[in-house]
């Protein structure tokens, strides 16, 4: 009597939900960074001044698909300069280009809807030519 495959892939599937989770402590994001747990980023909100970058490190044992949007929904957003999804490995960084434009952002993660950070930028004074800097 052959062996039913269940047997064989209940335990696989198992392995591939929980054992990402062993091993030991990743690095501690830098300070001002922002990292990614299982399903979530270590902060849900964010300020950024005009002109400045973004520092996002996955110091999770998860992949992670990051792009701008809410709630696991990926959408294009010319003003989030942070073009197209990235797929973030454990320990990948990625630093997104200059946020130009004021206002209220998200970022979202398409494998984990609760992973949704808000980012804000706020505008630089008058005479600062949309620098901080
Ligand atoms: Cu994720």
């Amino acid at each position: 009597m052959p062996i039913p495959r269940i047997l064989f892939c209940v335990p696989l599937l198992a392995l591939g939900l929980f054992l990402p989770a062993l091993g030991p402590d990743l690095a501690t994001p830098a300070a001002g960074t922002v990292g990614m747990a299982h399903e979530v980023f270590t902060t849900e909100t964010l300020t950024v001044h005009q002109g400045a970058t973004l520092t996002l490190v996955n110091n999770s044992r998860w992949m992670h698909t990051i792009g701008p949007g809410r709630d696991g929904k990926l959408t294009d957003n010319a003003a989030v300069p942070l073009a197209g999804r990235r797929l973030m490995q454990t320990n990948d960084v990625e630093t997104t280009g200059k946020w130009n434009t004021p206002g209220t952002y998200y970022l979202t993660c398409s494998v984990h809807p609760e992973m949704t950070v808000k980012v804000i930028v706020t505008e630089c004074g008058c005479c600062s030519n949309g620098s901080c800097q």
